[in-house]
């Protein structure tokens, strides 16, 4: 799995079973374990052998309480994902695998959506994009939540920058499932390979 990485896009308490929360969530999270497993080969919580073998970047969906995508401010989607909240945590059983340096925050900015990990910034200002390239990532593999939004322009993002880009199609979360299986179809047709 050498120049491999994963992506865990948006896998929080919100899109889980709180404010937002998605269909299969809780399917995608024990798939998600058991790719993790099968990759890191029993190394859960040893951080530094896992990002030499096969680092594991999370985005968080991470909003101000006055974001403008909440429809108190006339936006389209109910509060979610407000920084420093249970819902804004990462799944407790992927815990063991998050580590501060990659960790990528988005939405941050209480103007502009911002739907995509890929410019999401850890807490030194490094992004998404910057740090897979200083990994030397060819092959990405995502998962996450929700399909139609976060993980479509992430994956879309990581393709345009030109990495290979292998979307877990059992490790998603949804808002509509037509809306999922026509995303998946969409990026298929767009050369990213489902799998
Ligand atoms: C998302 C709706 C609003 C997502 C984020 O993570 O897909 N969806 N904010
Ligand atoms: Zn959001």
């Amino acid at each position: 799995m050498q120049n491999t990485a994963l992506v865990v896009v948006d896998m929080q308490y919100d899109f889980i079973d709180g404010s937002l929360a998605c269909q299969n969530a809780d399917n995608a999270i024990s798939q998600t374990l058991n790719f993790i497993d099968k990759h890191t080969k029993g190394q859960r919580g040893e951080e530094h052998e896992i990002l030499d073998t096969f680092p594991i970047l999370f985005t968080r969906d991470y909003h101000p309480a006055d974001h403008s995508s909440f429809a108190e401010q006339g936006g389209t989607w109910p509060s979610h994902c407000v920084a420093g909240t249970h819902g804004a945590e990462i799944h407790e059983s992927l815990v063991p695998y998050v580590c501060e340096e990659l960790t990528f925050d988005k939405g941050c900015d209480k103007s502009a959506e911002q739907y995509s990990g890929f410019e999401g910034q850890n807490n030194a200002e490094q992004s998404l994009g910057e740090i897979l390239e200083m990994l030397d990532t060819t092959d990405v593999y995502v998962c996450g939540i929700a399909t139609e939004y976060c993980v479509r322009n992430t994956c879309e993002d990581l393709k345009k920058a030109g990495y290979k880009v292998h979307l877990l199609s059992e490790c998603l979360g949804y808002v509509d499932e037509k809306g999922h299986i026509q995303a998946l179809q969409e990026m298929s047709d767009n050369g990213i390979c489902i799998e």
